[in-house]
């Protein structure tokens, strides 16, 4: 069974490709082996990290993106960690019409992941789900985030380039986003730009950027875009391929499948190590009870959390 879905997998199945995600969602002991052996195609993917605040238009720009990709023939994979993104419903309908458009093309794989379970982090599912597209052949991966939280910071650890998305007239918006989040910026998209207050967008942006600047030979493009009108998608297509070839020059690409390897890795050895405690039996039992020679000041915290880790490492 492995074996056939690995195949399925490796050809660019959508039915098998969903269906080894699906095991991995629901935590299924079978898709293990399954990722093991995809590991060793995995690696040639170009991943592209879209985030910014809800309602930017990035699931529109993915859209447009995609279906520039697939003029040139690239072969896609969406994945949205965005539980209000239209792949998963609850945006507009003609926006999942014109998706569902894209949908029908065996060459475009679309998922939604919820957020459930992920601790404000991006989990390991989604490192096994880029690993997935990655070893079905996609040639680009497009990762939606929303810019709260963790998760659009963790998008930089797996993004090979990172794309900020911003909308004018919302003069605070940029004052509000967090030094953090310009830094892992690789190209600024200021989407809407058929709304008023383009040029002091940009302005805004131009200051920030230079504020938070480190020193490097490459500056910071920003494009201006209007998803809705298909407007900027060339020239925004262009300078990701500029970013790529600026990564494969100073091999930084290799560094980067490095970085988001070794993430992983303690991703997986932290989910391994707390379900290896929380599985424990009588665990729950054994917490009751330190938890109330805790209160007699019978033992204190540090010796209780020892004892049980000990139980467990044994
Ligand atoms: N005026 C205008 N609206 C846009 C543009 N791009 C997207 N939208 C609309 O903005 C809304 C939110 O877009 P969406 O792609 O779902 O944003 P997301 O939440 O960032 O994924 C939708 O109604 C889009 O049709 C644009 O360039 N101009
Ligand atoms: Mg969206």
């Amino acid at each position: 069974m492995t074996n056939n879905f690995v195949n399925g997998v490796l050809k660019g199945d959508p039915l098998s490709i969903a269906r080894v995600i699906t095991m991995i969602e629901n935590n299924h002991e079978k898709a293990i082996p399954i990722i093991k052996t995809l590991h060793r195609h995995t690696g040639k993917a170009h991943i592209i990290g879209i985030t910014g605040v809800m309602g930017s238009g990035k699931s529109s720009l993915i859209y447009e993106l995609a279906k520039k990709y697939r003029e040139k023939n690239k072969k896609i994979g969406i994945i949205a960690i965005d539980p209000t993104s239209p792949f998963s419903g609850g945006a507009l309908l003609g926006d999942r019409i014109r998706m569902m458009n894209l949908a029908d093309d065996e060459n475009v794989f679309i998922r939604s992941m919820g957020t459930r379970g992920m601790l404000g982090g991006l989990t390991s599912a989604v490192y096994d789900t880029i690993n997935i597209l990655d070893a079905a052949g996609k040639d680009i991966i497009m990762v939606e985030t929303v810019g709260v939280g963790q998760a659009e910071v963790d998008i930089v650890k797996i993004a090979d380039t990172t794309l900020v998305v911003l909308v004018p007239g919302l003069g605070d918006s940029i004052q509000t986003i967090k030094a953090g989040i310009m830094e892992i910026g690789d190209i600024f998209v200021v989407n809407k730009a058929d709304r008023p207050g383009v040029e002091q967008t940009i302005a805004e942006l131009k200051t920030m950027l230079d504020l938070t600047r480190i020193v490097t030979e490459r500056e910071t493009p920003i494009i201006t875009t209007i998803a809705r009108e298909r407007k900027g998608i060339d020239e925004l297509i262009n300078e990701i391929e500029k970013h790529k070839k600026y990564l494969k020059k100073n091999n930084m690409f290799e560094e980067k499948r490095r970085k988001r390897y070794e993430t992983e890795l303690v991703e997986i050895i932290k989910r391994k190590l707390t379900s290896l405690i929380f599985d424990e039996t009588n665990l729950k039992e054994k917490i009751q009870s330190l938890t109330d020679q805790i209160l007699k000041k019978e033992i204190d915290p540090h010796t209780a959390a020892e004892e049980i880790l000990t139980r467990v490492i044994k």
